[in-house]
């Protein structure tokens, strides 16, 4: 087969990443350093829903101005956590509208006396439409869900004596439209008949529960009010060199300097140098790896930034460490390449629920996550349909388990969907991914959309516009989105880079006939290469299953039904991936919450484990397969160093 000259994005970094985001500032993880201190706000914070008939009358009565408790009783809520399984209050569970969130906080005094610091409110996530006031002061907006924002609050803590104690209050909004992301719709149902005046329901277009609430972490952090704003780095492999490219953006003064230094993971200077950006050469790099494909998979550097600047009080310093990986990421006509050798995906899709916390994130559910992933074998997953948070990418820089980071472009099922409002939301939303996800190394793909109406017309614009916007930001990376269209009428296909099919075959139609799939599944795959010629990715495929239910020969909803159908696929992945099928991801990881309908049993049990992280039946037999897979293509004498693989019969 002729092979397409690869695309190697990394080596375009230092030159394209001029392209720079059209977002003000950088959105760097807030990490301690000796000039950067953290607090958490995690924990309990008071919290009510406003349950008047137009959801309006915390802004009436400004619950803002006083402490939340003064206005009206209040629940204990959690934070980080999604407010809707928390309460046995019904109303709460599907409520739609405004909620309202407040917490109070002691600053240390240093934090409110020394104007040389700089005090900052992050907000790890807000689904979906945040408004935040301080003490009472309007301070920050922002929309959609799943992406952090922040604020620089000095000015409301420095004011005085009394200013260490801080109030802060967050309403947020769940409320979906035709032009958030993902879109929703209000309906009234009017027949007086049938419903209560006012009655109202949120249309959803995606499988998953919409939860909301802070659903990641709240924090404040500190810098020096010259400070590291944003780091970028993109890296390439020239001989046995890795280059590390860096950008850096300073705020705060015009007058600093800049000394970067990269170090290994023993701490040893490997290479350094100065100023806003510059390229580091590594004789002799180590690479990073994905787990399973290397003996030492994952190799972190890091880069050591320190900003001196000279201000009217004086001089100031800030330092800010970021890990790096060197790697590349290329794709050709058939293959996926990491580091130049071909990858293949075997994986899961995932979602970030369980049980009562919802959405929240926790750490015991993220270990547990991962050690799962490693039993299963599972080298990468994709964040269908959202990013997650920023400690589940870390996880995987860490551990090598490679990232399609999608974005929530999800549920763009209708028509009106794809206006130019739209569009411009979606491409800022890409540009809050890309600004905060760039720097992992395990990140190797963008998804801007997963299942969008591609065969409409004007889809096909809106995807190739999100698509080149993406690529702009990020030059270093391929880009996609996850299709479920026919290859004939897809209309976003021709800008993608890997074409991620999903396809539910004796699923969603000719139920029960798993005769099938291999003819239905060939013919897929066939015919999307036939006029692609592009790295295919089976990006979904699954049955439902409930746990314990059992029938032979196998029916639907029975861990043999499921069994058998990821048989059925896998015989056809098998004669294509020596070819240029380069992945596929199970659906689902785990089974998970959804809204209720007659077609979904307590949630979406396409998981092959359970939503409490126990095994079905198919979890094992995709264990074997994707250990088989792993040790036909992994690196010699790679051993894949977890506690929970030490007995595995598969090492
Ligand atoms: C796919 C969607 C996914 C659903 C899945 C299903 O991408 O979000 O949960 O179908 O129906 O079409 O289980």
């Amino acid at each position: 087969m002729a092979r397409r000259t690869a695309v190697a994005w990394a080596a375009l970094g230092p030159l394209l990443w001029g392209c720079a985001l059209a977002l003000q500032g950088g959105m760097l993880y807030p990490r301690e350093s000796p000039s950067r201190e953290r607090k958490e706000l995690d924990g309990l914070w008071s919290f009510r829903a406003d349950f008047s008939h137009n959801r309006r009358r915390g802004f009436e009565e400004q619950w803002y101005r006083r402490p939340l408790r003064e206005s009206g009783p209040t629940l204990d809520m959690p934070v980080p956590s999604s407010f809707n399984d928390i309460s046995q209050d019904w109303r709460l569970w599907d409520f739609v509208g405004w909620v309202w969130y407040e917490r109070e906080v002691i600053l240390p005094e240093r934090w409110t006396q020394d104007l040389s610091t700089r005090v900052v409110l992050r907000i790890g996530s807000a689904h979906a439409y945040a408004i935040v006031w301080v003490n009472g002061v309007d301070t920050l907006e922002h929309e959609g869900g799943y992406l952090p924002f922040e604020a620089d609050i000095s000015n409301l803590v420095q004011v005085g004596p009394l200013s260490s104690q801080l109030r802060i209050t967050i309403a947020i909004n769940n409320t979906l439209t035709p032009t958030t992301l993902p879109p929703g719709t209000i309906q009234y149902l009017t027949d007086t008949s049938k419903y209560p005046k006012g009655y109202f329901v949120q249309n959803i277009y995606f499988d998953f529960f919409n939860y909301a609430g802070l659903q990641r972490s709240v924090l404040l952090y500190t810098t020096p009010t010259a400070y590291i704003d944003d780091i970028t780095v993109t890296t390439s492999v020239e001989h046995d060199s890795g280059l590390v490219n860096y950008q850096i953006s300073v705020k705060g003064s015009n007058l600093f300097e800049l000394e970067v230094r990269l170090l290994d993971a023993e701490n040893k200077l490997v290479a350094n140098g100065a100023g806003t950006q510059g390229q580091l050469k590594v004789p002799g790099a180590r690479l990073w790896w994905p787990y399973l494909m290397h003996k030492r998979p994952a190799y972190l550097y890091s880069l050591e930034v320190r900003l001196t600047a000279q201000m009217s009080l004086g001089p100031v310093s800030d330092f800010y460490t970021l890990p790096v990986g060197i790697r590349t990421v290329a794709v050709t006509e058939s293959q996926f390449l990491i580091n130049g050798k071909p990858f293949y995906f075997h994986g899961v899709n995932k979602h970030e629920d369980a049980d009562i916390r919802g959405k929240g994130f926790d750490w015991p559910l993220l270990v547990k996550d991962f050690n799962l992933l490693r039993w299963l074998g599972a080298n990468a997953f994709r964040t269908s349909h959202y990013p997650y948070a920023e400690e589940v990418l870390q996880m995987c820089d860490r551990y090598g388990i490679v990232v399609i980071d999608e974005c929530p472009g999800v549920g763009l099922a209708l028509p009106q969907f794809f206006n130019n409002v739209s569009l411009q939301n979606h491409m800022r939303v890409m540009e809050e991914v890309v600004r905060r996800d760039k720097n992992h190394p395990a990140v190797v793909m963008w998804s801007v959309a997963n299942e969008p109406a591609s065969h409409l017309e004007s889809a096909g614009y809106y995807l190739k516009m999100v698509i080149t916007h993406t690529k702009a930001l990020d030059p270093s990376r391929p880009v996609t989105f996850v299709t479920n269209s026919n290859y004939a009428a897809d209309k976003g296909a021709p800008y993608v880079d890997v074409i991620c099919l999903n396809s539910y075959y004796s699923w969603y139609h000719d139920y029960g006939h798993l005769e099938l799939i291999q003819q239905q599944l060939t013919t897929q795959f066939e015919s999307w290469y036939k006029t692609y010629q592009k790295p295919i990715i089976q990006s979904e495929y699954g049955a439902e299953t409930i746990v314990g239910f059992h029938q032979d020969p196998p029916l639907m909803f029975t861990e043999e039904y499921q069994k058998s159908l990821l048989e059925q696929y896998h015989v056809v992945l098998d004669q294509k991936r020596r070819k240029y099928v380069v992945g596929e991801l199970i659906w689902n990881f785990a089974d998970f919450m959804t809204e209720q309908s007659p077609t979904r049993v307590l949630g979406n049990k396409k998981g092959v484990f359970t939503r409490q992280r126990q095994p079905k039946s198919a979890a094992f037999l995709l264990r074997e397969r994707y250990w088989k897979i792993a040790n036909e293509t992994r690196y010699p004498y790679s051993i894949a160093k977890s506690q929970c693989l030490e007995n595995s019969p598969f090492t």
